[in-house]
């Protein structure tokens, strides 16, 4: 096996090359694309040769000044077109060539979705569709022609403004597109096919009037309000909040069934994953609405943070990606309910990016070395990334991070930069030294806080002991203290708020006082305190860290009950639900909840509060969440165990009220409002409850329910019901929903993860089964995620200890190897875990792993990850 480059980030060197304008032309045709590609190149002074970067290309005509070269005056290579002799003042190259986008199952660079071309060029797929310098920090002014048949192909798309277009006499039609804005390779794109298109424009706060246009198959366009609305609303939302507007005259969003990831923000044409574009209330779960609205905002909030000021290099992604999560994640919190996307935030960390931090996978949010991007599109550089900068957020406050940010765009707007600038103006803008800070972006690993506090009632002293450590990771065995925000608070045994005036803690504009740990020990003694209080640590997830802290059961009622923060209050449940699991596990005796915790939980249930909060208090934290908290030896079945016990005691202790909650809900019109979904929510949480509690006497009003449903949330949650809890109506529902949407293929991939993801029956033999429905398509990334990806967080099923789930898994990364490997990378990050299992599982899922290392043409994206897990201990 041929092991590819490993590129690192201190081998950064400017571009000796920059292109000024590109001049593209594309003659679509299924099988043989013909690219015309004019540039202007500038040579930066270094005498060298021009390489350029280039793969699966054919090449077919070379020209330099108007010259056409001879194969003598250049070497073409697997990835590149190396030109020896090049002008030392600026020049223009023409070249032309053809590429089969048919063929491109890996769906990057030019390819087909459906009836319809389409592409997707980050992080490196401009160069499967011309030679050219793809890295982020070469910006040029792109002009873009396409031509194709006219009746196949009436919407010919790509960035910036629509300059000309006219028919040929041939039945082919052409349209130019201008981008005025300079920007990478990486945010070009082209589309082309027969749409349905919903129009409709946006004023920005200055009075300029913007087309909107939303693409989407033929039928689709009522599915598409939704995200039109969305979009008017991330405009308003970022001219408010942050001061920036939109600056072209158009933003068109085109969606397609194929594609990678979740939608790309190409600059004036975002490509979107169709799931996230086409949601009514028949088709798509609250959850979906809200995801809409999320990716919807992010895409468009790239095009300040990602387009106008972009990534120096690749290890930069965090700049763009943690920068916009953060802005997406504030957007969504703005529009709903802020408390309920906090805990879901929260709860991603926990699972997907603690579980990486765990991983052979583990790196930095600014990676420091890399074989395949594609693979560092991680909930490390997103999530974290965005937590990162959200600490920033919570140490500078809401005014002083905008003017930070109003002096990144004043510096940078229109160029290509790193981390450290952004820092930089951060600091600068506010004057603060954030030497230390940095350390977040170069340390890998979840460091892990431990707070003791010790009360004394004679001195009437309270002494806090903060400690920080962080494990070590792949590469990086040693590493310092980091600059952690600490938002606390201090409440009486009875629930009332302390207010503390303490030098070290600052008054924070959340209600919460905040402490600076920067050392890996540190002390906080606060006086004059007449009884012991009980203390709240790390309020709202401060910092994505792990904390250790040995608060009595007593305190966590009393915070339960009583802290300010909603997500306080939510987190004391949490901590009392793991308490109970773990003790219980490590015991080996049953759960038990004791009768002033089963009071507790039922006032809770019965206090005046958003609804979904109370929902999201009464679920105990997900097995995924619990496995976090064991290195090796993941006492899986121990846990599920512990974990139905304790559902089960809370569904008998709380019986009385889910009940009424259930009897006394009101047929409502179905609306997508946060109160709607926080209310569908919480009844949800009751069925389910009741369901588990006594699933005969149920079957059939979870039943009634699906019958009755005139949405999706509805349908999908008493389908899941059904087939999680084994309900007799099971069966039933299952060929319900499949006969309604057999031929809906986003609404179908809910039915197929509801099978992939129960916890009980012989769930290997349905996924297998299921890979041979008709609805499934192997080379759909969305059918994968929807039923191998599911399957592969199913931890019960996929770790059967026979090594079945893992076989079957491994079968499809094989197949997906040849065809999409960007796709076999995600589905293979269950297998990177194998280490924290016992012998026999480490043994299954290692013979896998070196099966799959012996595969002939093994892609980078696999070699990489592969590698990284099998010699990571060795
Ligand atoms: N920037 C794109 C991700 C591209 C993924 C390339 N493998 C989507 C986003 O973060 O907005
Ligand atoms: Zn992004």
């Amino acid at each position: 096996m041929a092991v590819p480059e490993t590129k690192y980030r201190s081998d950064y060197r400017a571009p000796e090359f920059l292109i000024e304008t590109v001049d593209l032309t594309f003659i679509l045709d299924d099988v043989a694309t013909r690219v015309i590609n004019t540039m202007q190149v500038i040579p930066q002074g270094v005498n060298a040769p021009l390489v350029l970067d280039g793969q699966g290309l054919e090449l077919m005509q070379v020209k330099l000044d108007g010259r056409e070269l001879s194969a003598n005056d250049y070497v073409v290579t697997a990835h590149s077109l190396i030109i020896a002799k090049v002008p030392a003042t600026p020049f223009q190259l023409h070249l032309e060539t053809q590429i089969n986008p048919s063929a491109n199952k890996a769906l990057e660079g030019l390819y087909q979705s459906g009836d319809a071309f389409c592409s997707q060029c980050e992080a490196e797929g401009f160069r499967r569709i011309t030679y050219y310098l793809d890295r982020p920090d070469v910006l040029a002014e792109f002009k873009t022609t396409l031509v194709a048949n006219q009746q196949r192909y009436p919407h010919l798309l790509s960035n910036g403004n629509c300059i000309a277009q006219g028919v040929n006499e041939d039945g082919t039609h052409w349209v130019t597109w201008h981008d005025p804005f300079p920007k990478p390779a990486y945010l070009f794109a082209v589309v082309a096919g027969d749409f349905e298109c919903l129009d409709d424009h946006y004023v920005t706060a200055s009075g300029r009037v913007v087309q909107l246009k939303f693409f989407v198959e033929k039928g689709q366009r009522d599915r598409a309000h939704y995200a039109l609305e969305s979009l008017k609303n991330a405009m308003r939302w970022d001219e408010q909040r942050f001061g920036l507007e939109y600056d072209l005259d158009i933003y068109m969003v085109v969606a397609v069934d194929f594609f990678n990831m979740g939608a790309m923000e190409n600059k004036g044409l975002n490509v979107f994953n169709s799931r996230y574009v086409l949601a009514d209330q028949t088709t798509a779960t609250d959850q979906d609405f809200m995801n809409v609205e999320a990716v919807i905002g992010h895409e468009y909030f790239h095009n300040w943070t990602g387009n106008r000021v972009t990534c120096r290099d690749w290890f930069q992604l965090s700049l763009k990606e943690g920068l916009t999560v953060f802005r997406e994640q504030e957007f969504s919190a703005d529009m709903g309910s802020r408390a309920v996307h906090r805990i879901q935030a929260i709860q991603t960390m926990r699972t997907q990016q603690f579980n990486e931090d765990a991983s052979p996978m583990a790196h930095p949010i600014r990676p420091d070395k890399v074989i395949e991007m594609n693979n560092f599109y991680t909930v490390t550089v997103y999530e974290k990334g965005a937590e990162v900068v959200r600490m920033l957020h919570t140490l500078l406050g809401e005014e002083r991070f905008q003017q930070g940010l109003r002096l990144y765009f004043e510096r940078h707007d229109g160029q290509a930069v790193t981390c450290d600038d952004f820092i930089a103006a951060m600091a600068t803008a506010n004057q603060v030294d954030l030497t230390q800070f940095e350390r977040w972006y170069s340390q890998a690993g979840t460091p892990q806080v431990t707070i003791a506090s010790h009360y004394s009632a004679a001195t009437q002293q309270l002494r806090i002991d903060f400690s920080q450590q962080t494990p070590a990771t792949p590469g990086q065995p040693h590493k310092e203290p980091l600059h952690i925000p600490v938002l606390m608070s201090f409440y009486t045994p009875t629930g009332e708020p302390i207010a503390i005036v303490h030098p070290l803690l600052k008054l924070h504009e959340s209600g919460s006082l905040l402490f600076e740990l920067t050392g890996a020990e540190q002390q906080l003694v606060i006086n004059h305190l007449p009884c012991q209080p009980v203390v709240a640590v790390l309020e709202n997830f401060s910092a994505p860290v792990r904390v250790r802290e040995h608060s009595s059961f007593a305190d966590k009622l009393v915070l339960l009950a009583h802290a300010q923060q909603e997500v306080t209050r939510w987190e004391a449940a949490q901590s009392i639900y793991q308490t109970l699991i773990l003790d219980a596990v490590a015991q080996q005796q049953p759960v038990v909840l004791a009768e002033p915790v089963i009071v507790a939980f039922q006032q809770v249930a019965q206090a005046d509060i958003d609804p979904a909060l109370k929902a999201l208090t009464l679920t105990p934290p997900s097995l995924a969440e619990l496995t976090e908290h064991y290195a090796t030896e993941i006492p899986l079945v121990a846990l599920q165990q512990a974990h139905e016990q304790l559902k089960q005691q809370l569904a008998n202790g709380l019986a009385h009220i889910f009940a009424a909650v259930w009897q006394q809900r009101k047929q409502q019109p179905y609306a997508a409002t946060a109160e709607a979904i926080a209310l569908r929510r919480w009844q949800h949480t009751a069925l389910e409850y009741l369901a588990l509690r006594t699933p005969e006497e149920y079957s059939g009003e979870v039943a009634d329910y699906y019958y009755q449903a005139d949405n999706m949330t509805a349908q999908h949650h008493a389908l899941q019901l059904a087939v999680h809890l084994g309900l007799s109506c099971k069966d039933e529902l299952l060929q319900a929903f499949e006969r309604q949407w057999q031929h809906e293929p986003l609404v179908l991939d809910k039915w197929f993860a509801i099978q992939a993801s129960q916890p009980k029956g012989n769930v290997v033999a349905v996924v297998n089964q299921l890979q041979q429905h008709p609805g499934f398509n192997r080379d759909n990334p969305n059918r994968q995620y929807a039923l191998m990806a599911t399957f592969g967080r199913n931890l019960l099923q996929f770790h059967q200890p026979d090594g079945a789930g893992y076989r079957l898994l491994s079968d499809m990364i094989c197949y997906l190897n040849d065809h999409n490997p960007q796709v076999a990378a995600r589905l293979i990050t269950p297998l990177m875990q194998w280490r924290r299992f016992d012998q026999q599982r480490q043994q299954q899922m290692q013979n896998e792993l070196l099966r799959l290392q012996q595969l002939p043409q093994l892609a980078p994206d696999l070699i990489e990850k592969i590698n990284q897990t099998l010699v990571a201990t060795e």
